[in-house]
């Protein structure tokens, strides 16, 4: 089977909810991907920074296979001998007091909206059913029946009512609007740091800070979604520490699975965990003891590897070499570490660019139609880097 054969049975049996490249993945290694015809490609995607530590990274893919000859589901009925030391390292990691597992992105943001709403009734004293809690207009939270009722985003909305109610939108970047929005019933302010699916938005500098002492003022928690900004994507091990800007809950995804399988959590301190009684939240594969082993190698790679600091140091050296690329249809250039993007006028559509792109081998996507996020594995080295830049500075430049 060929390319062609592969997209045509998608097309065939898949349900057409998406749109992709037409490329098709068959083999992985770090910051390259091949194709069945053994065309190579630099991963600019990095499955929406949830391969961060690089595709199938020898340490992580070891952890697994360890553990893959010893156990690997358990359900929480019974305790396993590898959760207690993946929460540690989380723990350890993010600097918070605990840690509750769970699989995908979106389970995270719903565990932490259960959360909130449970410590707005049962530490706040805010009569059950009342709580709301403020997010921002752009947001993308995941796509379960609650984070779509957060969205001002139709594609990811219509015709899925009726919508979960107790969310108040505010525009994003805005601390004040924020504050204007809080009412006696308020639990929490939700935002993601850096707006990934909006086109990786940066808020201004302050934002986070001010959100944060907003939230501490009017004693109400701070919960940043940091599926995507975190474990070193922006050049810090999570955004937030751009600004200081602590939350109280943080959501966390992606690259905490290293690629190889889906592993998600929250993190806070007691206080706010401690509202979690037994059978009040949980779920069958959560804190598995595979997805626990790799989680620890996950973790590790990104420590000792130092992702932060080449996130970081390559990040700026991408904006500039791009930045100096002079194209009438190119609007600006923006993003922290290595998660960028490039914004077209308003009217361009950015698909014929990303075709561009893979025939130079380059895989990267459009979001919004006129906007091309590029966001490498952290692990790409300068060379390579260079190696990629004079692609893609070579196709945006001909756009
Ligand atoms: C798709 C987007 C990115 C996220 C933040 C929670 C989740 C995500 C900040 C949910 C997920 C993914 C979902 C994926 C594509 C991708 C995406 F374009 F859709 F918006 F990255 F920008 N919070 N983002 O970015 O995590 O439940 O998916 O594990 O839906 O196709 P999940």
């Amino acid at each position: 089977m060929n390319s062609q054969d592969y997209i045509t049975l998608d097309n065939r049996y898949g349900a057409h909810n998406y749109h992709p490249i037409p490329v098709v993945i068959s083999k992985a290694r770090g910051c390259k991907v091949w194709d069945p015809e053994g065309r190579e490609y630099y991963d600019f995607l990095s499955a929406y920074s949830a391969v961060n530590q690089g595709h199938l990274h020898p340490h992580i893919v070891a952890a697994a296979k360890a553990q893959l000859e010893l156990v690997t589901l358990t359900s929480r009925a019974f305790h396993n001998d590898k959760m207690g030391l993946f929460l540690k390292k989380l723990c350890d990691y993010t600097g918070y007091e605990k840690a509750l597992p769970m699989n995908t992105g979106v389970e995270a943001v719903e565990t932490a909206l259960k959360a909130a709403r449970r410590w707005g009734a049962e530490i706040k004293g805010i009569e059950n059913g009342k709580q709301n809690i403020i997010c921002a207009a752009g947001n993308f939270h995941g796509r379960t029946l609650t984070a779509v009722s957060m969205s001002s985003d139709p594609e990811s909305y219509v015709n899925y009512g009726p919508y979960v109610p107790g969310f108040v939108r505010v525009p994003f970047g805005d601390a004040e609007a924020a504050r204007a929005a809080i009412d006696k019933n308020t639990v929490a302010i939700l935002v993601e740091p850096i707006q990934g699916e909006a086109g990786v938005v940066v808020p201004p500098d302050g934002y986070l800070s001010a959100l944060r002492k907003i939230c501490t003022e009017n004693g109400i928690l701070l919960i940043f979604d940091e599926i995507q900004t975190g474990f070193c994507r922006t050049g810090r091990r999570f955004a937030w520490q751009y600004e200081g800007a602590r939350p109280d809950i943080m959501c966390l995804g992606k690259a905490l699975g290293g690629g190889i399988m889906p592993i998600s959590a929250i993190v806070a301190d007691h206080e706010i965990m401690d509202v979690f009684t037994p059978g009040t939240h949980g779920s069958t594969f959560g804190g598995n003891p595979l997805a626990d082993a790799v989680g620890v190698a996950a973790i590790e790679v990104l420590e000792q590897e130092h992702l932060e600091e080449n996130a970081y140091r390559l990040g700026e050296h991408f904006r500039k070499a791009v930045r100096a690329v002079s194209s009438p249809k190119i609007r600006l250039v923006r993003g922290k570490g290595l998660l960028n993007a490039v914004v077209f006028e308003e009217n361009f559509d950015a698909y014929p660019a990303c075709l561009a792109l893979k025939e130079n081998g380059i895989l990267a996507k459009q979001t919004h139609g006129n906007i091309i996020r590029f966001a490498p594995p952290l692990v790409i080295t300068e060379d390579e880097l260079e190696d990629a830049l004079a692609r893609i500075t070579g196709v945006l430049a001909s756009v």
